[in-house]
C-alpha cells in the first residue's frame, strides 16, 4: 500500500491480481517506500508485460500451472482414455507422376501462402555463440539459413506469379524471434540488405518469457538475481500462434486472399526441397493441417504423428512424442508397442515439425482460442514426495499441438516424404554428435551440410547426370557420406521438372568434385566434371550453356578438430574447412 504512488491504474489492477492469485510474497522483501523506486516501476512493467502478452492474462496463466502441477504430481497420463491409430495422409516418392503433379500444384499454390520461421531458440544443445539462422547451411557457398530460406522464397514468389501471369504479389515471410535472438536476426538481415527482399516483406515477431514457478501452488519465482523482477524462461514455440494472431497480420492475409501458412524451423537445410510438393498435397487434399513427417524405425527419438480416439468420442490426429508411443501402444491392445511393419518402418509417421495450415480454419479456430496452445509442465522434483522442485519450472508450448483443440471435423492429415529429400536438422553439437549410436542420424553442421551435397547429387542423378558414389569420412568423430558438393540456387532449380529441363545429353560429375551453381538459365549439357566448377550468370536472366570436360585439382575437404579454437565456430563445429586449389568458371 506504501509503494501505490508509484502505481498506474493499470498496475493497481495487477497488483490485484497478484494477490488474489496467492503471489504476496513477490513483495515480501521490498524495500521502504522511497527506497527502489526505478527498480519497484520496472517491476510493475514487467508484471503488465508478461501479463499482456499471455492469453487470458497471468491470471490464467497461474491457475492452467496449478492443474498442470496438481497432474504432474498425481502421475496423470495426458493420454487416458485414448486409442492410437495410424492416420491418413500422402506418402511421396520423390521424382515419380504423382510427384512432379504435387510440386506442380504447389508452386502455383504458393502466391497464396505466408512463411512462418520460428527463430526464437538459442539451441543449447548445439552451443554455437550466435544466432542459428545464421550459420552457413553449407560451405562450399557459405549461404546462411538465413539467406538460403528467403532465397527459395523469392524464388517460389517468382515461379508462382510466372504462372499465374503476373508479377505483383509478395510472399508474407515472418520471423519469430525472443529477446535471445531478435536483435542478432535484425542486424544478420541489415547488414545483408534482407538477402534480397523487400524489407516491407519481412515481419519479425518477438516472443516474451513466461513467469517462471517455484512450487506446486504455482508462486512465481522471484528472480535470484533481482528481488523486484519474476524470473523468466522461454515458453516455447507453440506461441507462434498468439504472435501471429494478436499482430492482426493473419486477418490482413484472409483479406488479400491467402490461403495457408507455412510453419518451419531455423536449421533444416533441406526443408524447400519438400515445400512444393507438400503444400500441393494440401491443396489436393484440402487438408486444414498437413504436418511434414519422414518414415520412421519404430522407437526412434522422434514424435509419431498418430490418430487419437478417445471412449467419449473425441478424435484428434497429433504428434506423440517418441517415448510416450510406445507405453501408449502397449496400455491399449498392442502388447508389442511401437514395432516395424512390413516396410520395415513403424506405421506411425516421424514428425518433423513442419506445417501448412490453411488460413481459413486457422483465423476461425484462434478466434476461439486466441492463439492459446495447450501447454505442458516438466518439473524436476527433488524427491519422490513431489513436493518441492530442483529448479523453478515453467508452463511451455509447442507449435505442432495447434490441432488439440481442433473439432473432429477438421481435416488433419500428413505428407511422408524421404529423409534424405526433406530432414537434416542441425541441433546438436559435435561432441554428443559423436556419441549418436550408429546408424542414427547425427542432426550436426557435419551431417546437416553432407546432407545437402547427398540431396543434390541424388537429385541430379534422378535426372539422369552421372553422379560419382560418395566415399565415408569421419569428421568430429561422426562417420559421414561425402558425396561430390553439388548446389545451386533455388531460382536454378526449384522442382524436380524445372531441375531435369536444365540438364541434357551425357553429364558425369566424379566424387572429388564441387559445382556451384549461381545463375537461373544454366543448362548442363554433356558435361564431365572432375573438380571444381562455378557457373556464374553476369546478368540475371542471362542463358548460359555449359559443355564439354572439366579437369581441375578442384576443392577438398580438410579436416579440423572442433577443440581447435583458432579456426572459427562455424567452421569447426562441422570438422572440416574447404581448401579451395583450383577452379575453372563459366559465365
Ligand atoms: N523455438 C522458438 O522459436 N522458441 C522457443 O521458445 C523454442 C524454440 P528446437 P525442440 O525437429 O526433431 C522440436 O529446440 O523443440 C524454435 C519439436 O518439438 O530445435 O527440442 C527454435 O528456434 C520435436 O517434436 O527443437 O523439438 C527452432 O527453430 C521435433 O520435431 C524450433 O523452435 C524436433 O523439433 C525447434 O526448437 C525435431
Amino acid at each position: 500500500r506504501k509503494n501505490l504512488h508509484l502505481l498506474s491504474p493499470e498496475h493497481v489492477e495487477l497488483v490485484k491480481i497478484l494477490l488474489e492469485m496467492g503471489q504476496s510474497h513477490l513483495f515480501e522483501h521490498w524495500a521502504e517506500p522511497g527506497v527502489d523506486d526505478n527498480e519497484k516501476k520496472a517491476f510493475f512493467d514487467q508484471v503488465a508485460r508478461l501479463n499482456s502478452s499471455y492469453p487470458g492474462g497471468l491470471a490464467s496463466y497461474i491457475k492452467t500451472a496449478r492443474g498442470l502441477l496438481a497432474d504432474s504430481k498425481a502421475g496423470k497420463n495426458p493420454f487416458d482414455g485414448f486409442t492410437p491409430s495410424v492416420p491418413t495422409g500422402e506418402v511421396l516418392t520423390f521424382g515419380d507422376d504423382s510427384f512432379v503433379s504435387f510440386e506442380d500444384r504447389g508452386v502455383r499454390e504458393a502466391r497464396k501462402a505466408a512463411f512462418v520461421l520460428v527463430a526464437g531458440g538459442l539451441g543449447e544443445r548445439l552451443g554455437y555463440n550466435g544466432i542459428k539462422v545464421a550459420l552457413p547451411a553449407e560451405t562450399t557457398t557459405g549461404t546462411c539459413f538465413l539467406q538460403s530460406y528467403i532465397e527459395y522464397v523469392l524464388a517460389l514468389q517468382e515461379a508462382s506469379n510466372r504462372l499465374a501471369g503476373e508479377s505483383q504479389t509478395e510472399i508474407p515471410f515472418v520471423i519469430m524471434t525472443s529477446d535471445d535472438t531478435h536483435t542478432r536476426t535484425v542486424e544478420l538481415l541489415e547488414s545483408n540488405s534482407y538477402f534480397g527482399m523487400k524489407p516491407s516483406q519481412v515481419k519479425l515477431l518477438k516472443q516474451e518469457k513466461v513467469a517462471c514457478l517455484d512450487d506446486n501452488e504455482a508462486r512465481l519465482a522471484v528472480d535470484p538475481h533481482n528481488k523486484y523482477r519474476i524470473q523468466t524462461k522461454p515458453h516455447g514455440h507453440g506461441d507462434v500462434h498468439a504472435l501471429l494472431y494478436s499482430s492482426g497480420l493473419l486477418k490482413i492475409w484472409h483479406n488479400v486472399g491467402l490461403r495457408w501458412v507455412l510453419f518451419f524451423q531455423d536449421t533444416n537445410g533441406l526443408l524447400f526441397k519438400a515445400i512444393p510438393a507438400s503444400l500441393g498435397v494440401s491443396a489436393t487434399r484440402e487438408y486444414h493441417v498437413n504436418s511434414l513427417a519422414v518414415p520412421r524405425k519404430a522407437k526412434e527419438a522422434i514424435g509419431g504423428i498418430t490418430r487419437l480416439t478417445h471412449a467419449d468420442g473425441r478424435s484428434m490426429v497429433i504428434n506423440v512424442e517418441y517415448n510416450q508411443l510406445d507405453p501408449l501402444l502397449r496400455a491399449t491392445g498392442f502388447p508389442d508397442g511401437d514395432v516395424n511393419n512390413e516396410t520395415g518402418f513403424s506405421p506411425f509417421p516421424g514428425n518433423i515439425n513442419q506445417l501448412i495450415l490453411e488460413l481459413g480454419p486457422y483465423i476461425e479456430e484462434l478466434s476461439k482460442t486466441g492463439g492459446a496452445i495447450k501447454e505442458f509442465v516438466n518439473p524436476k522434483y527433488k524427491d519422490a514426495s513431489k513436493t518441492s522442485f530442483k529448479s523453478s519450472t515453467r508452463l511451455e508450448c509447442m507449435m505442432q499441438d495447434y490441432p488439440k483443440t481442433l473439432p473432429p471435423s477438421a481435416r488433419v492429415g500428413f505428407t511422408v516424404m524421404d529423409t534424405w529429400l526433406a530432414y537434416a536438422p542441425v541441433k546438436n553439437n559435435p561432441e554428443d554428435a559423436a556419441k549418436v549410436p550408429k546408424g542414427n542420424p547425427y542432426h550436426s553442421a557435419t551431417s546437416g551440410e553432407m546432407a545437402i551435397y547427398r540431396a543434390n547429387s541424388c537429385i541430379l542423378r534422378k535426372a539422369g547426370v552421372q553422379v560419382a558414389d560418395p566415399v565415408e569420412q569421419v569428421f568430429n568423430g561422426q562417420e559421414v557420406e561425402v558425396w561430390p558438393r553439388i548446389t545451386w540456387k533455388p531460382k536454378w532449380g526449384l522442382t524436380f521438372s524445372e531441375i531435369k529441363s536444365r540438364v541434357s545429353g551425357n553429364c558425369s560429375i566424379s566424387q572429388r568434385s564441387t559445382l556451384v551453381i549461381k545463375g537461373k538459365n544454366v543448362h548442363l549439357k554433356d558435361l564431365s566434371l572432375d573438380g571444381t566448377l562455378i557457373v556464374n550468370a553476369a546478368a540475371e536472366d542471362a542463358e548460359v550453356k555449359v559443355e564439354g570436360s572439366v579437369q581441375n585439382k578442384g576443392w577438398t575437404l580438410e579436416p579440423v578438430d572442433y577443440k581447435d579454437t583458432s579456426v572459427p565456430e562455424e567452421i569447426r563445429i562441422r570438422g572440416f574447412r574447404i581448401n579451395k586449389i583450383e577452379q575453372e568458371e563459366r559465365n
